[in-house]
C-alpha cells in the first residue's frame, strides 16, 4: 500500500538557457511557480550548453497527523458541524465535590452488582476487559450481547440521575455502569449508536475514582476509505466527580474509547446515563 506520508518528493527538471538568461528565468520561476534555483546545481551538456536544475515545490504536501486537542476546562465545546449536525460536548469538572465523590465511589464499588459481560464478534466470543452493570426497564444490546432489564435502581444512582437531569434539563431512563479495575481495563473505539438509542442520543457520563483519558476521534470522510490516520482527535482527562455530556451528532460523527494505560491506575467507575427506546424483540426478553 502506498504510504501517503512519503508522497512529498523533490520535483524539478534540467533546463537549458534558451528562454532568456539563466538569472531572469530563475527569478521568473521563483515568482511564478515557487521554484528555486539552487547554487551548485548547474552542469554542462556534451555540446557545451549550460543546464541548470530548477527545483519546484512539491505539488502534494506532506499530511500531518493532527495533535490531539486537550479538553480539560469547564465549558461547552462544538467539535464539528456536518450534515448530521453539531457534535457538542459539555464538561463539568467537580460536578460532585471531592468529599461526596469519595463516599459515592466506595458505595458504588461495593453495592453495584458488577459482572464481566461476554460479547460476540466475527472471530468468536470475548470477555470485556472491565466490569459492567445495567439499570433500566428495558434490555440493552451492544456487541451482539444483551443486558437484561434491571428496574432495581440503587438509591444513590437515582439521586445522581436526578441531579444530572436538573442541571442538563434532559431526562434519562437507563444507566450503563463501567468499572475499570486497574490500568489493564479499557473500552475500545466505538460510538453509542445502538438502534435502541435512536438518532442523536444524549449521553451523560459521570466519573469517580482514578483519572483515565477519554479519547475521541472523528469518523473519516468517504475519501479516506476507513483510514483514521489523519482524523481530528480529542483527549479529555475524566477525573473524580467530573460530568461529561455528549449531544447532537457526537455519536454519528465521532468515536470514543478509554485505552489501557502503561502506568498503574487505581479503580475507576463510570456511569453513562442514556435514554433507551423499546425495540421490536424486547417484549420476548
Ligand atoms: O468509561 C468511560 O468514560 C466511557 C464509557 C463508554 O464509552 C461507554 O459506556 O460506552
Amino acid at each position: 500500500m502506498e504510504d501517503k506520508r512519503k508522497r512529498a518528493r523533490v520535483q524539478g527538471a534540467w533546463a537549458g538557457p534558451d528562454m532568456g538568461s539563466m538569472a531572469s528565468r530563475s527569478a521568473l520561476a521563483s515568482q511564478v511557480c515557487g521554484a528555486h534555483n539552487l547554487p551548485g546545481n548547474s552542469r554542462q551538456t556534451r555540446w557545451g550548453r549550460e543546464m541548470q536544475f530548477v527545483f519546484k515545490e512539491p505539488t502534494e504536501v506532506m499530511r500531518r497527523v493532527p495533535e490531539p486537542r486537550i479538553i480539560d476546562k469547564a465549558g461547552v465545546y462544538d467539535l464539528s458541524i456536518t450534515a448530521a449536525g453539531i457534535s457538542r460536548l459539555s464538561l463539568f469538572p467537580s460536578f460532585i465535590d471531592l468529599k461526596e465523590a469519595d463516599w459515592m465511589f466506595e458505595q458504588l464499588h461495593r453495592e453495584v452488582p458488577w459482572s464481566q459481560k461476554t460479547n460476540f464478534r466475527p472471530d468468536g466470543f470475548y470477555q470485556e476487559p472491565r466490569l459492567t452493570a445495567w439499570y433500566g426497564e428495558l434490555p440493552y444490546t451492544y456487541s451482539r450481547a444483551t443486558m437484561q432489564p434491571n428496574p432495581h435502581w440503587h438509591p444513590l444512582l437515582t439521586m445522581l440521575k436526578d441531579r444530572i437531569e436538573e442541571i442538563t434539563a434532559y431526562t434519562f431512563n437507563s444507566l450503563l455502569c463501567n468499572l475499570y479495575r486497574n490500568e489493564k481495563d479499557s473500552i475500545d473505539w466505538h460510538s453509542d449508536s445502538e438502534p435502541s438509542l435512536r438518532k442523536s442520543p444524549v449521553i451523560a457520563s459521570l466519573s469517580f475514582g482514578d483519572t483515565r483519558t477519554f479519547q475521541m476521534r472523528q469518523k473519516p470522510g468517504p475519501e479516506e476509505h476507513g483510514d483514521y490516520t489523519y482524523v481530528e482527535q480529542v483527549h479529555i482527562p475524566l477525573d473524580h466527580g467530573t460530568l461529561l455530556l455528549m449531544e447532537g451528532a457526537t455519536q454519528e460523527d465521532w468515536q470514543h474509547r478509554v485505552p489501557k494505560e502503561y502506568h498503574a491506575r487505581e479503580a475507576r467507575i463510570n456511569l453513562t446515563f442514556r435514554t433507551v427506546f423499546p425495540e421490536p424483540g424486547d417484549m420476548r426478553q
